[in-house]
């Protein structure tokens, strides 16, 4: 019999990250499932059995309330197989002279912050068992829109931080996996306007990715082979294409 893994997955509250618990848990792994809403943590343990998924409720810009979270683990679930870097959001869409500079100091504390904290903290049971890190980047560290700045920052940062752990894992059997969806139709958008109209109206006729397929995604590099490793996955909806170069004409 293959023995349970158990995987930490931040951001499980909603979207990507609460379809990854959903599915690692369908495949026979254990989660610690995070995020601040403990409502919605209570509904997967209710769904899925206790057994299976352990709510960890904080907030990951508080490394405290983390270190609390990773020393209550219990036995059956503080041995770490995977990290899903996943918990991240983007506040505004204004250009850059506009912006709020609250909203760019959220971005920075969670997208970047809190995930090297996090990892660095689980890096040592990760490296114990040989497992895997898989962290949720964009393509929006790749290719910049206009109004993306500093969430576009941040996850160039996520893309590139995770490569770096590649090189810095070297020979430990550690798996390292950056992957950077495009349009993924989960609560960001509405997270990012404040408005259930704007999030509508930007999926519209998309036809965009869903938490599921990414989810699917991250269940297939969680399982291969362990002398596998995929450093870095790009994905879109055929709907979304990555060009945008524009010009401002002069008179
Ligand atoms: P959702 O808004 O649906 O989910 C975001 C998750 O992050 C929630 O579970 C939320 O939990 C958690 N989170 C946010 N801030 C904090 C915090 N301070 N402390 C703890 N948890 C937090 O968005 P997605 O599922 O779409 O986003 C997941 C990741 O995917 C993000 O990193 C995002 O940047 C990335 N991504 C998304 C794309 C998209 O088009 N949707 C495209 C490319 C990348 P709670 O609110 O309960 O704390
Ligand atoms: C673009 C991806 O992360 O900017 O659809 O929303 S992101």
């Amino acid at each position: 019999m293959t023995q349970t893994r158990t995987a930490f997955v931040t951001g499980a509250t909603a979207g990507i990250g609460e379809a990854t618990v959903r599915t690692l848990v369908a495949n026979g792994w254990r989660c610690v499932a995070t995020g601040r809403r403990q409502e919605r943590l209570d509904a997967l343990v209710a769904d899925l059995g206790a057994d299976k998924v352990h709510p960890a409720c904080f907030d990951v810009r508080d490394a405290d309330a983390m270190d609390a979270a990773i020393a209550a683990l219990p036995e059956d679930f503080a041995g770490i197989d995977l990290l899903v870097n996943n918990a991240g959001l983007a506040q505004g869409l204004s250009p850059a002279q506009e912006s709020n500079l609250d909203d760019w100091q959220t971005m920075i504390d969670t997208n970047v912050t809190a995930m090297v904290v996090l990892t660095r903290k689980l890096l040592p049971v990760l490296i114990e068992r040989k497992g895997a890190i898989i962290a949720i980047g964009s393509v929006a560290g790749s290719y910049i829109y206009p109004g993306g700045n500093v969430y576009a920052g941040s996850k160039a940062f996520a893309n590139h931080f995770t490569l770096a752990l590649r090189a810095d894992l070297h020979g430990t059997g550690v798996r390292v996996t950056s992957i950077e969806p495009g349009m993924v139709e989960t609560e960001f958008t509405l997270v990012r306007t404040g408005s259930q109209e704007a999030s509508d109206d930007l999926y519209r006729g998309a036809n965009p990715m869903t938490g599921q397929d990414i989810a699917d995604t991250i269940l297939w590099i969680a399982q291969l082979p362990p002398h596998l490793n995929i450093n870095r996955l790009e994905l879109m909806p055929v709907n979304q294409d990555f060009a945008g170069f524009r010009v401002a004409r002069e008179p």
